[in-house]
């Protein structure tokens, strides 16, 4: 009787795992829209960059849109090392970033002080 309340209690542990596991990595990734031969998704940034990895389309220009609602100094800028970006985001106000997509591939992105991170997937 013991053992089975003890697989039972395993298997439920595997599941609460691999769902928060996969449920996680879900939201974290998201597809930018096309409309127009051109892609564009928005980024919220509080206390970190939401949505936290954005895919993308090879060759479609793209923008991102930095919507930044946390007034901490650690986000007055944002820097595409790899595009030779590097922004001021004004507060509660959309901002555009133009993206270069001839080239696929991972990018990654962070505040000024390179403390929080996202990343952008061209394929
Ligand atoms: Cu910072």
């Amino acid at each position: 009787m013991d053992k089975i309340i003890i697989l039972i209690i395993a298997l439920l542990l595997i599941g609460f795992i691999m769902w928060w596991f996969f449920s996680k990595r879900k939201t974290d990734a998201i597809e930018a829209k096309i409309k127009n031969n051109t892609q564009e998704v928005e980024i919220v940034v509080s206390g970190g960059y939401t949505p936290n990895i954005v895919v993308l389309q090879k060759d479609i220009p793209a923008k991102i849109i930095f919507n930044r609602k946390d007034t901490s100094n650690c986000f007055n800028e944002v820097v595409f090392p790899d595009f030779g970006i590097k922004e001021q985001l004004p507060i509660n106000e959309a901002f555009p970033i133009e993206i270069d997509t001839k080239n696929a591939g991972e990018y990654q992105y962070s505040c000024g002080m390179n403390m929080f991170h996202g990343k952008i997937i061209i394929k």
